[in-house]
């Protein structure tokens, strides 16, 4: 068992995320088993929840245009995705198979207007989902992450981390990536530059 100053975040294990979802990531599923047996090291174990409501400004149906296309947004780039992990839904529930005992479920990207990959801010990078504040009051410095999507979600929630001060492990071998126009490589290089131990 892990000390108490660590936990466990479990990113995005969700029915949309997984083979047959609507924004499937190539073997999303097949972590399910490795991260289950990997929460009973650990006291603390929360999980994200991408959480959406429908005609969310992330979504290429809002705008009329073509998924994985981008567009600019008030705080900066933004892709464009098929419409996935609608509030309430089949799609944004998690893996049937994944255990959900865990201490805290934080939800993420429910403002329309901005989209949240973070699990600490949303994508203007400032607005905070809470989660900072949780870990540092329950006295939590030492996180290892795990789940989808390697380059998106995982990513930019393991540089938030880092920069926030807190130690940060992710086990990619318990991750999987969408890997678009070379996403995963410069995920991978961008969290080992933020001081993130890739494993
Ligand atoms: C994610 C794209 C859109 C993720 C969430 O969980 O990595 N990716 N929403
Ligand atoms: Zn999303």
């Amino acid at each position: 068992m892990r000390a108490a100053n660590e936990a466990l975040i479990v990113i995005d294990i969700q029915n949309d995320f997984c083979p047959g979802g609507a924004l499937a990531v190539t073997g999303g599923d097949e972590i399910v088993p490795g991260v289950n047996a990997l929460m009973d090291d650990f006291a603390s174990v929360i999980l994200t929840q991408d959480w959406h409501p429908s005609g969310h400004s992330s979504f290429a149906s809002t705008h009329g245009a073509a998924p994985y296309s981008t567009t600019e947004m008030p705080y900066g780039t933004q892709v464009l995705w098929p419409d996935h992990c609608i509030q309430s839904t089949d799609g944004a529930a998690f893996h049937q198979d994944l255990v959900t005992k865990g201490d805290l479920i934080i939800r993420k990207g429910f403002n329309p207007l901005i989209d949240s990959y973070s699990a600490f801010f949303e994508n203007d990078h400032v607005t905070p989902t809470g989660l900072e504040g949780y870990l540092r009051t329950r006295g939590i410095d030492t996180l290892t992450m795990v789940g989808l999507a390697t380059d998106f979600c995982v990513n930019f929630s393991a540089v938030d981390a880092a920069k926030l001060g807190f130690n940060v492990t992710v086990r990619t071998d318990l991750c999987r990536a969408i890997d678009m126009d070379g996403s995963l490589s410069a995920a991978l290089d961008g969290m080992k530059a933020a001081g993130v131990e890739v494993l």
